[in-house]
């Protein structure tokens, strides 16, 4: 009961402290996550992604950047069956963009995937870089008709993607799966 310790440590409680633990538990939980946000703002997909592309290197207990996006600040869908990432053209980006989800999770794209091709990889240092055959569950060869594609997201792991044509001005995601 690690949990129960360190919230009698925080709220100074004695042996029957089970209502005060919880509630320290929680605001630690939730200073836990800030400390691992780092300041990124999750999705933006604008210049300080090739920073955060570069420290894709040194990522220490906080897991992979990419595309400015970690799992500390993913949106959390772990608890969904599927879940729907949408794009067009008016907003040149997607939504969500940089998302967690279960394994096995089947994760659909909406768009019209002629003006908006999608591709497994990641944006580094500028230059859009497609993912290795085998190394994601997302499309390897550019993905660039229809309106609808889906994908079951596994093994866990952290995957970048990205529209061919608008990479470089932020069209860009990331999926956590785990
Ligand atoms: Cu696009």
């Amino acid at each position: 009961m690690a949990t129960l310790a360190i919230a009698c440590a925080l709220a100074a409680c004695g042996d029957d402290g089970a209502a005060p633990a919880d509630a320290s538990v929680a605001i630690d939980a939730a200073s836990v996550d800030a400390s691992h946000a780092h300041g990124h703002d999750a999705g933006t997909g604008d210049a300080a992604t090739d920073v955060d592309a570069s420290s894709d290197a040194s990522t220490g207990d906080a897991g992979p950047v990419i595309h400015g996006c970690s799992r500390g600040v993913a949106m959390d869908l772990t608890d969904r069956e599927s879940v729907e990432i949408r794009f067009s053209d008016e907003s040149q980006a997607y939504s969500p963009a940089c998302i967690a989800v279960a394994e096995g999770t089947t994760v659909t794209f909406l768009g019209d995937f002629s003006a908006h091709p999608l591709r497994a990889g990641r944006v580094i240092a500028g230059t859009p870089t497609p993912d290795a055959e085998g190394t994601t569950p997302l499309p390897t060869t550019t993905h660039a008709g229809g309106s609808s594609a889906s994908f079951v997201m596994s093994p866990a792991g952290a995957y970048g993607y990205y529209c061919v044509p608008h990479a470089t001005i932020g069209m860009v995601g990331t999926i956590f799966v785990e």
